[in-house]
């Protein structure tokens, strides 16, 4: 019951009487109202003004199972330790290839290089994808590359904002972090087992903590608007799953044009690290492999292969 009360408040545009709800199930009216009040329990914001009836306010960002129905392959739980630790078990346990995990708050979120990535309570995506990598081991940073594209895709389509990416897996508005991509794999004996692609999207969240506030913005800052998760999620899932065919299919290559056109680096003064070494050149390229290529003042080239690019600001500052 609580489910078809939803979705006739979802449908409608404005008010529905609770007569008219009792009305189209036929039941009591006082059923209707338990049905929204365990509804309003579950964190649903629905308005019930007398004569009129209830209406689901529009900014409602609900993130669970229900909300995440329209995906077959979907493990939700509101709260983990992080979405690519549960990815990587339900793979090592057989579950099918795209089984995408979905939490509402991170208690160990990671970043890169034992960075953490900061998860706070429903208001952000954290969410990974189990990929079977059919390809050599050397390929698997590459799928950082293919996910950030996604990512990108899915926030310019969704929000009309300018969301480039930052090679190799950041995607940032404004200057500032709003995507982070982690891609982990499992092998054995030289054989890869599977790749686990996760994303944080910074959807709903105004307040950052002090060690990022300069950094990191979200959509809704960005838009002056909340977005609802589940829509994000839903067009991102269809956005990866595209681009991996693709990937899996022609190779980075195929799709170097599109990820060169949204990497904010190229043609900008960067510094990165290369064997132990600091490289300061402009950022010229992304080569076949994913690689960004550097080139130093005397004209020589350079393909950083890992870690980041800072980018050089106004003040000529790396950031
Ligand atoms: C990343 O690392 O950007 C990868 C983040 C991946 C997060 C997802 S969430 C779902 C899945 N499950 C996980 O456990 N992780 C993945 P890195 O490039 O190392 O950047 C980390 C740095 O970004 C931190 O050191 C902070 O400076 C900054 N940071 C942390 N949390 C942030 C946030 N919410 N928004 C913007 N910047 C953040």
């Amino acid at each position: 019951m609580k489910e078809e009360i939803l979705n006739v408040l979802k449908q409608k545009n404005g008010f529905v009487s609770g007569q008219e709800l009792a009305d189209i199930f036929n039941v009591s009216r006082t059923a209707v109202w338990k049905a929204i009040t365990a509804l309003k329990k579950e964190g649903y914001v629905i308005e019930s003004v007398s004569r009129r009836g209830y209406k689901l306010d529009e900014e409602n960002d609900i993130l669970n199972e229900r909300e995440l129905e329209f995906y077959e392959n979907i493990y939700f739980s509101d709260v983990m330790d992080s979405t690519n630790d549960t990815a990587k078990k339900l793979a090592l346990d057989g579950c099918p290839e795209y089984t995408v995990v979905v939490c509402n708050q991170q208690k160990n979120g990671k970043g890169r290089l034992g960075r953490k990535w900061s998860s706070p309570y429903g208001v952000n995506i954290y969410m990974s994808m189990v990929l079977f990598f059919d390809a050599d081991i050397s390929k698997v940073p590459q799928t950082t590359l293919v996910t950030g594209i996604a990512a990108a895709k899915t926030i310019r389509d969704i929000t009309g904002l300018d969301a480039k990416i930052k090679w190799p897996n950041d995607v940032i508005i404004n200057g500032k972090k709003v995507v982070g991509i982690l891609t982990e794999m499992q092998a054995e004996t030289g054989h890869i087992l599977f790749v686990v692609t996760g994303i944080g999207i910074n959807v709903n969240q105004e307040e950052f903590d002090d060690d990022i506030k300069q950094k990191a913005t979200s959509l809704c800052l960005e838009c002056k608007k909340v977005f609802k998760r589940s829509e994000i999620i839903k067009a991102l899932i269809q956005n990866i799953k595209e681009y991996y065919a693709i990937f899996c299919k022609d190779g980075l290559d195929a799709l170097r044009d599109e990820y060169k056109a949204l990497c904010i680096n190229i043609g900008r003064e960067v510094k990165a690290e290369l064997n132990g070494k600091t490289i300061i050149g402009r950022a010229v390229d992304i080569s076949k492999g994913g690689e960004l290529i550097i080139e130093t003042k005397d004209g020589r080239l350079f393909e950083i292969f890992g870690g980041e690019a800072t980018l050089r600001n106004a003040n000529n500052n790396y950031v």
